[in-house]
């Protein structure tokens, strides 16, 4: 079956089968085409808690599709992949009460952390952040939900990005460190996990120099799950929602370099936009979902099988939900 009549198929059958189909920002084109919805994990996930068909194919990470379960437990949600992300892996339970403990050790009680984790994490993390006390934040909302969280008068411990803290500590004006860099945490007001994402790791200040070198009035826009040197020399620092609106608002001759996943980045606009590295920044977890796997998963609810079906247990589910309805009450 050629590309054109799969796709066809595939708004048969999903048609026929009331399923509807979500894709990420950094899917492959083939994917994000066949979509009834695009956008990032939590705008996908809301949509999707919302949408009346009963069956949810989402094109994404592991992590994105736990996020409609918890949000929307009766729902189900099938992923033709189920590619975790490769920050998301970084943490599990284990690492977190881990890094608890070794904040205690360091003379930080544990009534005395507040966690926040971002979106990209596990249920299970989820939940041990709820059980807390703590919060989930995306890049768009993590500044408000950290302001909020600190009125406690606690110490924040940020999972798992360590640049997306950073980051945000740097903007906000706040002492953060990295779990075991050899610094006290006490004298931090956000104490980083050490986990990152590969993909953002690529962009350099080599390579915002090599631009601005080569069109002095280049814009630089990245993604603050970038490193701390490279966003702060960047122009404009946001989510993918928040980088898909700066570069819109853009005249077209104004020339931009975007430090985000190359899926995203090719698609935004065709004239005077460059990808802010000489490496291809693919994600490979997003980038393992393809047309055939989509119509794969749809054959597989047709006959009953749900492959690839999304479970979180309830007590996983009610957790996590505390820690992202705290999230959505801001
Ligand atoms: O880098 C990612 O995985 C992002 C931007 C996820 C998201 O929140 O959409
Ligand atoms: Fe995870 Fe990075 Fe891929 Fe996003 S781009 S899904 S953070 S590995």
């Amino acid at each position: 079956m050629n590309n054109q009549t799969m796709k066809e198929e595939i708004l048969k059958l999903k048609e026929a089968l009331h399923v509807s189909i979500v894709a990420h920002f950094y899917q492959k084109d083939e994917v994000f085409e066949l979509a009834d919805y695009v956008g990032d994990s939590l705008q996908l996930a809301q949509w999707a808690a919302k949408d009346a068909n009963p069956y949810l194919i989402f094109c994404g990470v592991g992590f994105m599709g736990q996020s409609v379960k918890i949000l929307a437990p009766e729902k189900r949600v099938m992923m033709p992949k189920i590619a975790c992300c490769a920050m998301a892996r970084m943490i599990d339970v284990e690492y977190f009460d881990q890094n608890v403990a070794l904040l205690e050790q360091s003379g930080i009680a544990k009534e005395a952390i507040l966690p926040v984790t971002y979106i990209n994490s596990s249920a299970e993390v989820k939940a041990a952040v709820g059980k807390m006390g703590g919060y989930v934040c995306t890049s768009a909302n993590a500044k408000k939900i950290i302001t909020k969280a600190l009125e406690s008068g606690k110490k924040i411990l940020f999972v798992p990005d360590r640049c997306l803290g950073q980051n945000i500590a740097k903007e906000m004006g706040l002492k953060s460190c990295v779990v075991g860099d050899g610094s006290d945490p006490k004298e931090a007001a956000i104490i980083c996990y050490n986990g990152f994402c590969s993909v953002h790791q690529l962009f350099d200040v080599e390579d915002i120099a090599f631009y601005r070198a080569k069109y002095p009035d280049i814009l630089i826009a990245t993604h603050p799950e970038c490193k701390p040197e490279v966003c702060e020399q960047s122009d404009f620092v946001g989510s993918t929602s928040q980088i898909i609106a700066y570069v819109k608002q853009l005249p077209l001759e104004q020339k931009v370099a975007i430090g985000t996943e190359y899926n995203m980045i090719q698609r935004l606009r065709k004239e005077n936009t460059y990808v802010l590295s000489s490496t291809k920044p693919e994600c490979p977890t997003m980038n393992e979902t393809t047309l055939q796997d989509v119509y794969h998963t749809l054959l597989s609810i047709q006959k009953g099988r749900f492959e690839n079906e999304m479970h979180i247990s309830e007590e996983t589910r009610k957790w996590a939900y505390e820690a992202l309805n705290r999230m959505f009450e801001l």
